[in-house]
């Protein structure tokens, strides 16, 4: 606290700065890649946008998948014309989703990647067996998508904006079964620092954020997942397992200016595994 502030003008100065506690999001744009269902972290994210007052826009997966989805966009409150589709292996979509954004926005504060995909022989296989093509696709899905999510939301960051990624702890240290993810999550985290690095000046946070396990569709691919949510609550520190909404209330804070100065770093929200994992 600068020497020449007086509490009250700290008091003054920090509620101009930040919204009240549940308006910390208000007035931010959020756009959100990877709701698949009501489990999915991402949906987590979205609610916890939401509660602090941000406006959500949402992309599914593919016209199979949509009508799933719809009635999570409906509670979210979420535009139709802001409910968008969004493969990101096929060309052109992923940016005709940040047009849109542009058209009805012409801005964006809060951009969250949370999908994920590697090809199920290459994933349940060891990574000296991993096929070419197979990584391509993970590295494509996992991580690069990441980056051009960066790239085009970068120009609608104009008041600076935050981009978070879900990574996990298979990235650091080998998780049996993780297998190829390990290593595209370990390209994600890297990523994400150094896009960390190149759009700080414009004030632009990147965060890869990693959750402990969480029973959704994505994760039932991995093998032996049981034993690792076990795992985790056994020797977790806080003998706990994470839920959507704990990953939520933690990225909407990420997300919020209460982490104005934080930006690059890994945030561990797994009851503390990690540090004992
Ligand atoms: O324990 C867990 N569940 C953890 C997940 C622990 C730590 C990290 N994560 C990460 C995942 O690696 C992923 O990056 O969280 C992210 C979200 O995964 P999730 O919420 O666990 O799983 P899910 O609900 O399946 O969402 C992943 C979604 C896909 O869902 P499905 O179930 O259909 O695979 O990623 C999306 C899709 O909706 N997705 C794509 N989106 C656009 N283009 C694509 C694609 N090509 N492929 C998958």
């Amino acid at each position: 606290m600068q020497d020449e502030l007086s509490p009250e003008a700290y008091f003054a100065n920090v509620r101009k700065e930040i919204e009240g506690p549940y308006g910390a999001l208000e007035g931010k744009k959020a756009l959100v890649l990877g709701i698949a269902n009501n489990q999915s972290i991402a949906y987590g994210c979205a609610l916890a946008f939401r509660a602090f007052g941000a406006e959500v826009a949402m992309t599914y997966l593919n016209e199979k998948t949509k009508k799933y989805t719809e009635p999570l966009a409906e509670a979210l409150g979420v535009r139709p014309e802001l409910y968008l589709p969004c493969d990101v292996t096929i060309e052109g979509q992923l940016e005709a989703a940040f047009d849109v954004i542009a058209q009805h926005w012409g801005k964006l504060d809060i951009a969250l990647h949370s999908i994920a995909f590697a090809p199920r022989d290459d994933l349940h296989g060891r990574v000296v067996d991993c096929s070419r093509e197979g990584f391509l696709t993970a590295m494509d899905i996992s991580c690069h998508s990441f980056i051009r999510m960066a790239r085009f939301a970068e120009p609608l960051m104009t008041d600076g904006g935050v981009l978070i990624t879900m990574t996990y702890y298979g990235a650091e240290r080998v998780v049996e079964h993780y297998n190829v993810m390990g290593p595209v999550k370990a390209a994600l985290e890297a990523s994400a620092r150094y896009l960390a690095a190149e759009l700080g000046p414009k004030g632009i946070r990147v965060h890869p954020v990693s959750p402990g396990p969480i029973k959704t569709r994505a994760a039932s691919g991995i093998g032996g997942f049981d034993e690792l949510m076990e795992k985790a609550a056994e020797r977790a520190p806080q003998r706990a397992l994470v839920s959507i909404e704990d990953v939520g209330l933690a990225t909407a804070f990420l997300a919020s200016d209460y982490a104005k100065l934080i930006t690059g770093d890994t945030m561990y929200i797994d009851g503390g595994y990690h540090i004992v994992g």
